[in-house]
């Protein structure tokens, strides 16, 4: 059975494949190139459910979106909704990341903790017209805390910049540093998508 996933990012679709394969290997994760939807919710659940949507439209399958990103605590929560492009318009990771290091200069630990944060939507399209569908949100988070510095070619995004706190006691390393096996058994993105699987069986 194929499901849609809705998203332009390339690593998502990597970690999608390796997550899925885990417990539903019977899914087939087919990729979308279709219109891009303008995300313009102000949580993580309006946005992953406008991607989905469209996806299950254009394609009639059933279709899952992710939207993501890092909430740091001592920014209130920020970048959050906002991660892609919080240091302009270019979803430049590296400048991303960069300012986010610089707004934290002065922050010390314990002060340093922030989480990512995924919400996975899953729409799927009924009997009864194109605009008919059910649709479904979960949640991940991953808490743990902002590096001094960034380290590791890994993952993408924020990751050369997150320690999270699931590693043995005095292990320092960001996700950058972590093999991707390590990061798809622990993220948000694998946390999200158990809460997901009990849905999945609802796909007709
Ligand atoms: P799509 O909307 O096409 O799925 P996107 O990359 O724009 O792709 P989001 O709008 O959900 O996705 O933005 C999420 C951003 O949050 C992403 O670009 C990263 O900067 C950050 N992010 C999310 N998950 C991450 C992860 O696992 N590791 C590092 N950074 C992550």
């Amino acid at each position: 059975r194929r499901i849609v996933l809705a998203t332009h990012n390339p690593h998502k679709v990597e970690e999608f494949r390796a997550i899925v394969a885990q417990t539903r290997p019977d899914l087939e994760v087919v990729g979308y190139d279709g219109p891009e939807p303008v995300e313009d919710g102000v949580t993580f659940a309006e946005n992953a459910l406008i991607k989905a949507r469209v996806a299950a439209a254009h394609t009639g399958l059933p279709a899952l979106a992710d939207d993501s990103g890092i909430c740091v605590d001592v920014l209130g929560g920020s970048p959050g909704v906002f991660s892609a492009y919080w240091a302009g318009h270019a979803k430049d990771a590296r400048a991303n990341l960069e300012l986010l290091l610089d707004q934290l200069s002065d922050v010390q630990d314990p002060h340093r903790t922030a989480s990512f944060v995924s919400t996975i939507a899953l729409v799927i399209p009924v009997d009864g017209g194109p605009d008919a569908a059910t649709e479904h949100t979960v949640e991940g988070r991953w808490p743990g805390r902002l590096a001094r510095v960034a380290s590791g070619a890994g993952g993408f995004g924020y990751d050369p910049v997150f320690v999270p706190d699931d590693q043995p006691a005095g292990a320092e390393r960001t996700v950058g540093e972590w093999s991707a096996e390590e990061k798809n058994a622990a993220s948000h993105r694998a946390r999200a998508f158990v809460a997901l699987v009990p849905l999945l069986a609802r796909i007709p």
